[in-house]
């Protein structure tokens, strides 16, 4: 495996060497200040100091029903082996079905409407496409947790993502409280990069999308990150939604309550971000986790 990342060439290499580093961004968190949108100045300005922005409603409860109940369908008909469709760790309920956007009418709607693709576009500065849609579920009682990480890192390392101007969108379908295992994410760890230990697996994402193991920040790096921020985790009805940027530091417990949780995920990259080969020298993953056209 020839390691295309290295602190002479890749700002934001990782994953080769036994020591973990905090790293300063070298990229803008809104690339265009002045760009029309959706979002307001401040909420621009918002957004660049935190990292994240939560909407009470971004789709309406009614909208977010109905594709909720196109998700279960969905879960309850898919065969849990296929490639994009991922099982929990320790059973065969189904965890994430992936490419939503292109395999499902509904779906494949509500990732154009102009009031999400066009607060991303503010925020990048830039025309946006779909790097990766999923729709995520959480069962009740065991739905796994997530440990913290930065998608930018895994999207730089396994997919070959050159800068960080990609935006993340988790729209709730259901009810998102403080009990079902809801987002959390470090106010303002955006602005640091996180070099993670070890090296990655071939095929890493056939374990990674049930439990990740590499590509995880160590345990000081997420102190440090704590004490400059502090951990949120915005609640909201169905139709609720939380964009992030890509660097988020981020996580989610389990859901040990008796309320599933069931949220659509959108990843949106900036068309002059175009993925290169993945700057950890693996093989790129497949077209359902990192667009490629
Ligand atoms: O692999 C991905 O693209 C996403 N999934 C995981 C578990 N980590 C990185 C990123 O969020
Ligand atoms: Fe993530």
């Amino acid at each position: 495996m020839s390691q295309r990342s290295s602190l002479d060439t890749d700002p934001y290499a990782s994953r080769f060497s036994n020591s973990w580093k905090l790293a300063s961004r070298q990229d803008p968190v809104v690339w265009d200040m002045d760009a029309s949108g959706p979002l307001s100045r401040q909420q621009l300005l918002d957004f660049e100091a935190r990292g994240y922005s939560a909407f009470p409603q971004l789709v309406s409860a009614n909208r977010a029903r109905s594709l909720l109940a196109e998700a279960r369908h969905l879960q309850s008909s898919l065969d849990p082996h296929l490639d994009h469709v991922i099982s929990e760790p320790t059973s065969q309920e189904i965890r994430s079905i992936f490419r939503v956007h292109e395999d499902n009418a509904y779906f494949a709607k509500v990732c154009r409407d102009e009031s999400i693709v066009g607060i991303a576009r503010q925020i990048l500065g830039s025309e946006v496409y779909l790097h990766q849609s999923r729709i995520n579920f959480k069962p009740a009682f065991q739905g796994k947790e997530f440990f913290w990480h930065s998608d930018f890192e895994t999207w730089h390392m396994e997919d070959g993502m050159p800068r960080m101007r990609a935006v993340s969108i988790s729209i709730s379908l259901t009810e998102n409280n403080e009990f079902n295992g809801p987002l959390m994410l470090v106010r303002g760890s955006h602005k640091s990069y996180v070099r993670c230990v070890g090296e990655t697996p071939d095929e890493h994402f056939r374990s990674s999308l049930k439990k990740q193991e590499y590509g995880v920040p160590s345990r000081e790096a997420l102190h440090l990150l704590v004490e400059q921020g502090e951990i949120v985790a915005p609640k909201g009805g169905p139709g609720s939604a939380v964009m992030f940027d890509c660097n988020t530091m981020h996580a989610s417990v389990g859901n040990l309550s008796p309320y599933p949780r069931t949220n659509l995920f959108l990843v949106f990259n900036s068309v002059d971000n175009p993925l290169e080969a993945p700057f950890g020298g693996t093989e790129p993953r497949p077209r359902f986790l990192s667009y490629r056209p």
